[in-house]
């Protein structure tokens, strides 16, 4: 054991520089009012623009230094000077990430978006798809990050094979407004809000529609987007392996989306999640880290401020792993001592770790505390009120 309490094989400077290039995005829907398809209870302080959402990112940032960036969902965050939000994001420490185009919100996209039987649907949201790559050009943004809410609710009620070759096509359109640097993370999501089908229910369907579309389309997994029991790290490795894993959007879940505090309820999950990351080497550095959770009932800026340090303490441990031990225990075919290796990182306490990391950039040893002690939840409480709005989602549907 070192004087941090980590075992002898750690590279302690090799540990603090991978952490060093851990970023985590947060959503901008993170931190307006949301609820659920039942009630939104209005959050006091919560973001009434995107103005706003951007300066909460900026003070998760400030306290974690390990949230650089805040995603864009257009036209949740739509402005007319994106030049203007670039700016304000840059002078509050922060950069505007990835672009997330919203084709499931207007009337119009009923029957689906790019899947929509109707052509004048499909062009309607080809357009939208084209808007966000001009956002991306004057936001700075290099990733479109795009789920789709289309399905049917019915066998029959539209042709399968059909959408398939418009989703194809929507892709393309997609991929063909990135800016020449650009990816689109393609997301996939099991059910809702369509029950009978969804257009891409899974990663086999992203990963195939990935490379129909392009070198710059890559996969994204939301953690709460799978059937019950799905083994994540096992897609995570496969997808990593072909090189079209594009990123992930983290929370934890128990049924069905996506809301939880990531790492509250599957910190084991997240932690092996990681493994399978650090296990993959270099090209893990390129992967667009984001979480995607919108609370219904907790303080917002705290469940992301635990949200973005659970990500950080999963990754930590999974630097841990004593990775010739490993291969050892798995040459041997010893199926315990292998768990074990794992286990002995995932046990192994890295608070002592993380606290020296925030201290050596400024940042307070424990963030949630600081949060809590620094009156930015009175001070935009009572600068913004109850109630305002803002988060995108409908209000008690
Ligand atoms: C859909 O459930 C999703 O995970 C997609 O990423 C959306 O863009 C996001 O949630 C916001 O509602
Ligand atoms: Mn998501």
């Amino acid at each position: 054991m070192n004087e941090l309490g980590l075992p002898d094989h750690v590279d302690t400077d090799a540990l603090q520089g991978a952490l060093d290039a851990f970023a985590i995005e947060t959503p901008s829907w993170g931190y307006g009012d949301s609820g659920t398809r039942f009630k939104t209870f209005p959050w006091p302080g919560a973001a009434r623009t995107v103005w706003e959402k951007v300066d909460d990112a900026a003070h998760v940032h400030a306290l974690t230094g390990a949230a650089p960036s805040v995603a864009l969902h257009i036209p949740w965050d739509r402005v007319d000077d994106y030049a203007a939000l670039r700016a304000h994001a840059e002078a509050e420490g922060v950069r505007l990430g990835a672009i997330n185009p919203n084709l499931f919100q207007d009337d119009d996209y009923r029957l689906g978006s790019i899947c929509n039987p109707d052509p004048e649907v499909r062009t309607k949201a080809h357009a939208h798809l084209r808007a966000c790559g001009d956002v991306m050009r004057a936001t700075g943004s290099r990733l479109l990050s795009l789920w789709l809410a289309d399905g049917t609710n019915y066998a029959g009620q539209d042709d399968l094979a059909a959408r398939m070759e418009r989703l194809e096509e929507g892709l393309r359109v997609a991929y063909e407004a990135l800016p020449g640097d650009g990816q689109l993370l393609i997301e996939y999501k099991l059910f809702e809000p369509a029950f009978y089908h969804t257009d891409l229910p899974d990663w086999g369907t992203a990963f195939a529609m990935a490379l129909r579309t392009g070198e710059r389309a890559r996969v994204l997994v939301d953690m709460g987007h799978h059937a019950l029991g799905t083994n994540v790290s096992h897609i995570v490795a496969f997808l990593l392996r072909e090189r079209r894993l594009g990123g992930f959007h983290f929370n934890a879940r128990r049924y069905a989306d996506d809301d939880l505090v990531v790492g509250s309820d599957n910190p084991f999950e997240l932690f092996d999640l990681f493994t399978k990351i650090v296990a993959a080497g270099g090209d893990a550095r390129e992967l667009a880290y984001m979480i995607d959770q919108s609370h219904a009932i907790e303080d917002k800026l705290e469940a992301m401020i635990d949200s973005v340090t659970n990500c950080q303490t999963a990754y930590a441990k999974a630097l841990l792993v004593d990775r010739g031990a490993l291969a050892r225990a798995q040459a041997a075919g010893d199926v315990l001592g292998a768990r074990r290796v794992l286990t002995a990182a995932f046990e192994t306490d890295v608070r002592p770790l993380l606290r020296i990391w925030r201290e050596r950039h400024g940042r307070p040893a424990d963030p949630i505390t600081a949060h809590r002690d620094s009156g930015y939840g009175a001070r935009v409480a009572n600068e913004r009120g109850v109630g305002s709005g803002g988060g995108g989602y409908p209000t008690n549907a």
